[in-house]
């Protein structure tokens, strides 16, 4: 088989593991945790290295962790561990000296590179040269800097329009890098940013753009210690924003409530061993969920209109008590509407539909009904659904009834996946940028930016289909394995005429690649960066609107890698040749000159260069946190908004399935077998069921099946999967991501945000066919 014709392996594996199952975990963190991430790290890099890099990770003078955007203290940061097991994973993986080069791939083809596992393929090393496929070629070989610059130079500028390329970013982009990187591809000209936001928290920046004025959250780390109930929904801190459960336990110290709402019971929600106090290390814990809703897939709009009804109820009741009716006068819009829509809803239908009794959903409106400091934090499991944009207004709607928002304590909490996804967007990472920012862009430099909106990701890969977009360039990620629809996705890479990877490591998107295809090493975020014997620093900005400097201290393992500013400017230079006007030498001489020039064309970058160099960083504003809105449609008022419920009609043969991660990977980076905290070992191609279904379907634990979908009349199928018995709703199953990408169709995405619905697909299962 030549591996054009190939499909990506990983959807056909050969084999199981031996897979092992125990009993989950009933808390998250601990000394184990500090024990994981410490064997990761010397196994990778011999220990000093590693373990020297650790110890500056989130220290205000050290680097930024890659792994994740939850915020660090403002305050006190504990001097000698501000990371988590998964941080130091993640630092693992990157300061790791293997490396691989024009050895390597002359050793291992395409093909057979191919036939690996993600988890494979992601361990041979740092890529340390830049490498080239040329058309019909089957093993990369190394190729110059110039070299790869002049060939993605020549593929650009023979394209008959610029909006027949694509430049997808995912989240780990610093702030200069991001600037620039758009800078190049408007003055280029397009606006075809696709990025890993529109995979992931893309609904919850169209929700409350629309709904309180600004695509990002409100509250403050702060305001964690000063608030009274913290709903947490959708998200699994324990594994995805360990340091999160510090915060969590200092919360509950200050006496505040904690409301989980997830199907599965995750370790992390229910207690938090810490292994930075004496009490952790002694194995002791802190219970974090005071109350747990184990909501049906998607049952969470429903769970909150009954909620909301329930404090309605209690209004009506207490003679107006419950709800704060001077904000809802002077702050909001349309609450009239919404009473009237909510009344219509008998809470028993709405409890049978969240999967959740009533009584439990009850003793929910009775912890918030005289509260008012309320925060509710949310991540994928609302995100990722046909209705998650609707669900975060929803969201928005219970903190407006309690006058929740733009006050100390309380507020809306979107928790951010890649450690600068939300930076990527503050920097102009965008399909759809403003006409605002665009004007600005023109002041600044000089040129006329394209107008036109671009394709985000999962039209890009339409675009791509259809020859449409003929050159793909990615700064990071893995868009192959990320994205929906893994057949139709890998289709559509290998019609490109140019795929182009600026990676640290290697992933599955450089195996399944265009008619030629280049991998650009590029610097890591623990990586030195130097740039005329001065050391580089860059910046990036948390879940929480904070941005700070990062500052590598690596050695790089390799001479031949270029960091992702100077790998824009060159490639600028090259393709725009004498047709910019932007002075690239300049920003490529001293991150500084980007900086000036970011503070010139983005508000909140005032001082951009002074601030940066402040221990702990800056705020950026933020006027829904002190109760400005400066929404569109209803300047000064957020809008209350009437969603419907969801509708899932299901054969009897049918199940919903939702994709999660296990505690053992970064995103489409697997370090490891091990979901600790849910029992699972040695295996990641399960499939999570309740019991009572096993038993009706005639399955029984340990059943190895094939997980299958129709959709459009097209059968997509995922196959050899061990199905094991969990603590989840009837109905309900869960598998890991990446693994089940190919059961979400390209056309199954949220309502207004366009995200792939990865949690939610139906499926049917049948025995294992060979
Ligand atoms: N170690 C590590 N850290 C990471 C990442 C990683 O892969 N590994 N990824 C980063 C990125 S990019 C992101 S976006 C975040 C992701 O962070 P999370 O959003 O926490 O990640 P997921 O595993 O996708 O899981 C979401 C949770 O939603 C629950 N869930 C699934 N469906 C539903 C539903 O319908 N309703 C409700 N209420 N809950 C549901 C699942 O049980 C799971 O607990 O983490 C970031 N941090
Ligand atoms: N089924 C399902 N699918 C999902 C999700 C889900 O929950 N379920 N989650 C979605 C979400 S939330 C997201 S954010 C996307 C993630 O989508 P992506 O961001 O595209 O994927 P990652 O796996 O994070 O990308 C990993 C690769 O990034 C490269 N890399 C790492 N660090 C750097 C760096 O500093 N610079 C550069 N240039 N490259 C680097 C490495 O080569 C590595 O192989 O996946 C989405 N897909
Ligand atoms: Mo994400």
């Amino acid at each position: 088989m030549s591996e054009r014709t190939e499909l990506p392996s990983a959807e056909n594996p050969e084999g199981l593991l031996d897979l092992k199952v125990t009993e989950p975990y009933k808390w998250a963190a601990g000394m184990t945790a500090v024990g994981a991430a410490m064997a990761d790290i010397f196994e990778e890099t011999g220990g000093p290295r590693g373990v020297g890099a650790l110890f500056k990770m989130n220290q205000k003078q050290g680097f930024d962790c890659s792994s994740c955007a939850w915020p660090d203290p403002d305050d006190d940061r504990s001097p000698v561990a501000e990371y988590c097991e998964n941080g130091a994973k993640a630092l693992a993986e990157e300061a790791t000296l293997k490396k691989i080069g024009g050895e390597f791939f002359a050793k291992n083809s395409v093909a057979d590179l191919a036939h690996q596992t993600d988890m494979e393929i992601g361990k041979h090393g740092r890529i340390a040269e830049p490498m080239y496929l040329p058309k019909g070629g089957t093993y990369y070989q190394p190729i110059s800097w110039d070299g790869a610059f002049t060939k993605i130079a020549e593929h650009l500028n023979g394209l008959d329009s610029p909006n027949e390329a694509a430049f997808y970013t995912s989240g780990r982009t610093s702030n200069e890098a991001s600037f620039l990187y758009q800078l190049f591809v408007r003055e280029y000209g397009t606006n075809n940013m696709p990025d890993c936001s529109n995979l992931c928290h893309e609904s919850t920046s169209v929700a409350l753009a629309e709904a309180i004025g600004m695509g990002k959250g409100t509250v403050t780390l702060n305001d964690f210690y000063e608030t009274d109930v913290i709903i947490i929904m959708g998200q699994n801190p324990g594994t995805n924003h360990p340091r999160m459960l510090t915060a969590l336990e200092k919360a509950k110290k200050s006496g505040s409530k904690i409301i989980a709402i997830n199907p599965l019971k995750e370790a992390g929600l229910i207690a938090f061993k810490n292994p930075q106090t004496t009490k952790g290390v002694l194995g002791m814990s802190t219970k974090l969920a005071d109350l747990y809703l184990q909501v049906k897939i998607n049952g969470d709009m429903a769970l909150l209109k009954a909620i909301e009804k329930l404090l309605y109820d209690y209004e009506k009741e207490t003679l107006l008590e419950i709800f704060d009716s001077t904000f809802i006068e002077n702050k909001t819009v349309f609450y009239d509407q919404f009473i009237e829509d909510l009344e219509k809803y008998d809470v028993n239908e709405l409890a049978e539909a969240a999967g959740v009794p009533l009584g439990q959903i009850q003793e929910a409106a009775d912890m918030l009904k005289h509260k008012s400091r309320i925060i509710v934090c949310w991540a994928m499991g609302i995100t990722q659904h046909k209705n998650g944009v609707a669900q975060i207004k929803e969201i928005v709607n219970l903190v407006l009834l309690k006058g929740a928002l733009g006050k100390p304590g309380a507020g809306l909490c979107p928790v951010r996946g890649h450690s600068n996804v939300q930076g990527n967007r503050t920097m102009m990472i965008y399909d759809k940028p403003y006409e605002k920012q665009l004007d600005k862009l023109k002041e600044v430099f000089g040129f006329e930016p394209p107008r036109e909106h671009g394709y985000d990701a999962v039209d890009t890969i339409k675009a791509m289909h259809q020859r449409k977009v003929k050159v793909f360039f990615a700064m990071g990620g893995n868009f192959l394995s990320a994205t929906s629809d893994t057949m139709y996705t890998a289709e559509a890479m290998r019609k490109l005429k140019l795929s182009v990877h600026v990676s640290t490591k290697l992933n599955r998107s450089h195996l399944v690649h265009g008619e030629e295809a280049l991998i650009l090493p590029t610097l890591a975020r623990s990586d030195k960066d130097v740039i005329n014997g001065e050391m580089q620093i860059v910046s990036c900005e948390n879940s929480m609107g904070v941005v700070q400097q990062s500052k590598g201290v690596l050695q790089p393992v390799s001479d031949h890698l270029m960091s992702e500013s100077l790998i824009v400017c060159n490639l600028a230079k090259k393709v725009l040749a004498d047709r910019t006007v932007v002075n690239w030498d300049l920003y490529a001489s001293h991150y500084d000159h980007v900086r000036d020039v970011i503070e010139k064309v983005i508000p909140g970058f005032e001082e951009y260069n002074k601030k940066v160099r402040i221990p702990g960083g800056f705020y950026l504003p933020n006027a829904p946190r002190h109760g400005d809105f400066e929404t569109d449609e209803t300047p000064g008022k957020v809008q209350f908004t009437v969603s419907k419920l969801p509708e899932h009609p299901m054969a009897a043969d049918e199940y919903m399935m939702t994709s999660i991660r296990s505690h053992d990977q970064f995103n489409t980076t697997i370090y490891g077998l091990e979901d600790r905290y849910r029992g699972i070992h040695n295996e990641r191609r399960v499939i999570f069921m309740n019991h009572k279904d096993i038993e009706k379907a005639g399955f029984k634990t340990g059943d190895k099946v094939d997980l299958y979908n129709n959709y459009g009349g097209i059968e997509r199928s995922a196959r050899l999967f061990v199905i094991v018995a969990y603590d989840i709703p009837e109905r309900c199953t869960a598998t890991y991501y990446p693994e089940t990408n190919v059961l979400v169709p390209i056309d199954s995405v949220a309502e207004k945000s366009n995200t792939p619905t990865t949690k939610l697909i139906m499926i049917k299962l049948r025995p294992h066919q060979a």
